[in-house]
């Protein structure tokens, strides 16, 4: 009687529900398939990351005592799906049973529970999050928003993070408003910790390159971690060094500088080399110990036991209609800008650079850069949503929808953030040393030298005022606008569109 255990990609973990119960004879199932390196063009890094930390994982299985049956992208009769993998693996094995962890992406859970292969087929849930999709759907009945600050509490509160007794360390839940300094050129920031690719990772970068050359990115120089103990050294790297700042400059962006105080932990989280718990664990303990500041570990908690899976709770309650939602009739295309990242912007030009070389950029440039411009252009939420699904190491779809059709784009009317994080060049003024350095002018508002986020503000508050004017949160900006004539309103209008039209969209 064997049973065949299947691990995506992305269920890296030695403890993931399929392998629990792994018995005498059975068969752990792991596959490269083209359905999954190309249901959207991902960046080349996030390829030879997924595909070589499969193939170190399924030698440490192999370590393990386990047998594992590890198909190749470019093996001979490689079906390109997995569905075609499990049932060639049935036959080749003549398994009786399959256990499968429940996938993070809806596409695939739809195509499973679909699956006839002839024996019966196990979906296990996916229980490496802290709150199961079921508990987060008894948090959200009955509530008409969902607000992520309440739900971090109760999550706080269960997990006991943090936590004298009944009330939050230090007496208040989050330290928001000590975490949002600029960088000051005293500061200096940590190097990032980088991994030289072994013989496993270059044969996949060689992989990569020959077949996924037109996809988006540079692959190389290619530092991700592919293991669990490279990745527990990059994590223990970034408590070192990096923690103690986390909180201060968290909303901070400058030139050249893509991870700052960021923990890049991201791929190995959602991959499953690392785990949500060990980590809020381990920097809590920084703080029990002295050696970080609570305003710092408390925002890197919530974004891991607040935000992470929040926006997971999210995916499962709302989709598939999720994907569907445009409450502001965003209807442009994309520029071409986003994949050339060719612009006079130097905000823009920054975060598109960082995100062509890493595969990634930090939380405020996709927030507040990208998914800023995009929101004021206007833009299609689904191809916004592709190109986010496509750029980033840590993309799945489980996470990168809500952020960026909920809290980036607004296309979900709300639910999830209670304004758009829509802002003018004052904003990345703000908190970065960009706009010195820029063609455009952040302090100007209309004309040739104008900041296009400010003539887009207005112009996104003007076409979007029956939506959002309603909105007491953006009551300011409405009570300024309200003093503007017609004619006001439609030059900037004017200039706006004019600005967008010009942007070449392939
Ligand atoms: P840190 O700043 O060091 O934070 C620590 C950890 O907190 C992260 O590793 C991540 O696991 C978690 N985290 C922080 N913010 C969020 C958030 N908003 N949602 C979920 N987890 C969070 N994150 C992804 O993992 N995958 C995505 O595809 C993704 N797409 C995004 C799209 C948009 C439009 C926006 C605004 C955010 C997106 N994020 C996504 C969230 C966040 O930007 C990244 O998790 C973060 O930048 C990863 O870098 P880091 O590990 O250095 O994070
Ligand atoms: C992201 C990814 C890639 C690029 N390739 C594979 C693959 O070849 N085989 C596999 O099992 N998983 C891969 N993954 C991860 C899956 O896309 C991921 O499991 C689903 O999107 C569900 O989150
Ligand atoms: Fe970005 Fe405007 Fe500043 Fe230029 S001036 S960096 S476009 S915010």
């Amino acid at each position: 009687m064997t049973t065949l255990r299947l691990v995506l990609g992305d269920q890296l973990t030695r403890d993931v529900a399929a392998l629990r119960d792994t018995a005498d004879g059975d068969v752990v199932l792991m596959a490269e398939v083209a359905d999954e390196t190309s249901y959207v063009k991902h960046h080349k890094q996030k390829i030879a990351f997924v595909l070589s930390a499969m193939r170190h994982f399924a030698e440490e299985l192999r370590a393990d005592g386990l047998t594992v049956d590890y198909i190749k992208l470019n093996a001979r009769g490689n079906t390109g799906s997995i569905a075609g993998e499990l049932q060639r693996a049935i036959k080749r094995h003549k398994a009786s049973a399959v256990v499968i962890t429940s996938p993070g992406e809806w596409r695939l859970l739809s195509e499973f529970r679909a699956l006839h292969l002839g024996v019966p087929v196990e979906i296990r849930e996916d229980d490496r999050f802290f709150a199961s999709t079921a508990r987060f759907a008894a948090w959200a009945k009955d509530r008409k928003a969902l607000r992520m600050e309440f739900f971090y509490r109760e999550m706080r509160r269960e997990t006991d993070l943090l936590m004298k007794g009944d009330e939050p360390a230090g007496g208040q839940w989050n330290y928001d408003s000590d975490n949002r300094k600029r960088l000051p050129a005293s500061v200096a920031v940590p190097q990032r910790f980088g991994v030289k690719p072994d013989a496993i990772t270059r044969e996949v970068i060689e992989l990569v390159a020959a077949r996924f050359g037109d996809h988006f990115g540079d692959l190389e120089p290619f530092e991700w971690a592919v293991t669990r103990a490279d990745a527990l050294r990059a994590f223990e790297d970034f408590l070192q060094y990096a923690l103690p700042n986390f909180g201060a400059y968290q909303d901070a962006m400058a030139a050249g500088e893509p991870f700052l105080f960021h923990a890049a932990i991201s791929p190995y989280l959602n991959a499953g080399l690392l785990t949500p718990r060990e980590v809020c664990v381990a920097a809590e303990r920084e703080y029990i110990e002295r050696r970080a500041p609570l305003n710092a570990v408390e925002g890197f908690i919530r974004q891991i036991l607040g935000w992470r899976e929040y926006v997971r709770g999210v995916y499962w309650l709302k989709m598939p209609d999720y994907a569907q939602t445009n409450a502001l009739q965003a209807k442009r295309d994309l520029p071409w800008l986003y994949w050339s990242g060719e612009t006079d912007m130097h905000c823009m030009a920054e975060a598109i650079g960082h995100t062509r070389r890493h595969a990634y950029s930090h939380h405020i440039q996709r927030l507040m850069v990208t998914g800023n411009f995009a929101l004021l252009a206007g833009i299609d939420p689904k191809q916004v949503a592709e190109w986010y699904l496509v750029v980033y190491a840590d993309a799945y779809e489980w996470v990168e929808l809500p952020n960026v059709q909920g809290m980036s784009q607004f296309a979900d009317g709300g639910l999830l953030a209670s304004k758009p994080y829509a802002s003018s060049g004052a904003y990345i003024d703000r908190m970065s040393n960009l706009c010195g350095s820029c063609r455009y002018e952040v302090k100007v508002k209309s004309g040739p030298k104008a900041c296009p986020f400010n003539f887009l503000y207005w112009a996104f508050l003007i076409r979007n005022a029956r939506h959002l004017q309603g909105n007491p949160r953006m009551a300011m900006p409405y009570r300024t606008l309200a003093g503007w004539d017609d004619a006001r309103k439609a030059a900037i209008t004017a200039e706006a569109d004019a600005f967008l039209d010009g942007l070449p969209t392939r």
